[in-house]
């Protein structure tokens, strides 16, 4: 290359390479340091929740082996490293004062990763709700969005000196409509008006908490959220079909966006669900403070979304959104909506490989959001991968899997998005919520009889093009 040009393959300059985990999925010591349950907690240990009663008890031990973790990290080259607070490791019952144990254990996760020339990225809310607070109701009520301000106001005075970059929520979509609406996920709640109320007061502790944020972190501070938008396609051009991804476009994507980017509740979400509820629970001025100024916006992304017009009995089809299987469905109001297996083949959590949706969504949101820089906080894919009689694990699907979506991202550069940066999920192997251990996301395999840690050979090839920033050839 010459000095002064970019090649096609190139991702701009500075371009952040990470990977990502999440508290309840890596930390374990669920007792440890005065932490208390959590609605995970509280749900992983209920019968018949998570494949096998599998828990986040152990997790893969982070909490203990984190100096061990980080050094990974940097033999792996990783520039960037996003992880999540537990809620209720730091204020265990929802409200008061830290627990310095809690919050020690972050500040020498952070220092280890300054050491180490790895940037840290921390999300304050990743599902782990303090369970004392969903016995106060939980996110279907407006106390638990002020309780999410307070919380990040406590963090944030703990971190702010070395943490520049900061999520509020990730992917508010799924604690809402998971956990109250289809009940996969915790709290397991089935209540579709609980699911709108808990998204609404999602984007209001977002909202809060941004304030928070702001009146206690120093002026270089990021902050941003992470939202799993779904990329929408209708099954045919039948007006039916485009009114199904209408209405799904509104539960799955704009009833974030819309307060979160432009300070109000679309319209025709209001009537599609009318007859379920009158939002009154959105107060004078909330739709306001759910729209802070964003410093970034993070993308989830894994598959896309094929809906079709409403059928009879449709809803029964268990799972079929690819969200697992429930006798109730997350979509208030649209339970009879077609769900389309997506084309393309398939990961072992049974979602289809099409890297399209990506620079879809990413041209969607460079639009929706002018100005604000994007990340991918999470994209990866599971297999069942396994270590090879040398102990070795080669996982060339992930590869292969990982080169096409990186390819979209640099095409959705090229298309101009002002993409900044690109989240593995998932660092490791780790707790796959109500699948337990049964899904394998990580660059790094898990013996979960023993905790070792090995590198996938994806990982080398991950770490290859972090350094070079450019797309090699496809594998
Ligand atoms: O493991 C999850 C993560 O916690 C949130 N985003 C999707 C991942 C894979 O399902």
């Amino acid at each position: 290359m010459t000095s002064g040009t970019q090649e096609s393959s190139d991702f701009p300059p500075g371009f952040l390479w990470g990977a990502a985990t999440a508290a309840y999925q890596i930390e374990g010591s669920a007792n440890a340091d005065g932490r208390t349950p959590s609605i995970w907690d509280t749900f992983s240990h209920t019968p018949g929740k998570t494949l096998g009663g599998d828990t986040g008890d152990v997790a893969v031990d982070h909490y203990r082996r984190r100096a061990e973790d980080v050094e990974l990290m940097s033999e792996l080259g990783l520039g960037a490293y996003r992880f999540s607070v537990s809620w209720p490791r730091v204020q265990p019952t929802g409200r008061g004062p830290a627990v310095q144990r809690g919050l020690d254990f972050y500040r020498s996760l952070v220092d280890d990763l300054l050491d180490h020339d790895i940037k840290p990225v921390l999300t304050l809310y990743h599902w782990d709700l303090p369970q004392e607070l969903e016995d106060a109701g939980g996110w279907p009520v407006r106390g638990t969005a002020e309780r999410f301000a307070e919380y990040a106001a406590l963090v944030g005075e703990a971190l702010g000196d070395r943490v520049e970059m900061w999520a509020t929520l990730n992917e508010p979509w799924c604690s809402a409509f998971l956990g109250y609406g289809s009940g996969v996920h915790a709290p397991g709640r089935t209540d579709p008006v609980a699911a709108l109320r808990a998204a609404h007061h999602l984007n209001l502790g977002h909202g809060l908490a941004t304030q928070a944020l702001r009146s206690v972190l120093p002026a270089r501070a990021q902050i941003g959220i992470s939202l799993n938008p779904a990329a929408v396609r209708a099954h045919s051009d039948d007006p039916a079909d485009l009114d199904a991804r209408r209405r799904i476009d509104a539960l799955a994507n704009r009833v974030f966006s819309g307060p979160i980017l432009q300070g109000a509740y679309p319209e025709d979400l209001l009537a599609d669900t009318a007859r379920l509820t009158d939002w009154s629970f959105v107060q004078d001025g909330d739709t306001a403070t759910a729209h802070q100024p964003l410093d970034f916006l993070g993308i989830n992304y894994y598959q896309p979304t094929v809906v079709a017009a409403p059928a009879p009995g449709a809803g029964k089809v268990k799972g079929a959104d690819g969200h697992g299987a429930s006798d109730h469905s997350p979509w208030p109001a649209a339970e009879d909506i077609v769900f389309h297996p997506a084309p393309g083949e398939r990961t072992a959590m049974g979602w289809s490989v099409d890297p399209s949706g990506l620079h879809d969504l990413l041209l969607r949101y460079s639009e929706e959001a002018p100005g604000v820089p994007l990340y991918i906080t999470e994209n990866g894919v599971a297999y069942d991968d396994k270590p090879g009689p040398d102990g070795t694990v080669h996982d060339p699907d992930r590869i292969r899997y990982l080169h096409g979506h990186l390819g979209a991202i640099r095409q959705a550069v090229a298309d101009g998005a002002d993409v900044r940066g690109y989240f593995q999920w998932s660092l490791m192997d780790n707790f796959e919520w109500s699948y337990g251990y049964s899904k394998r996301f990580g660059m790094v395999y898990i013996d979960y009889e023993t905790l070792e840690r090995t590198p996938k050979s994806s990982a080398a090839w991950y770490a290859q093009v972090a350094a070079a920033n450019q797309l090699p050839p496809a594998p």
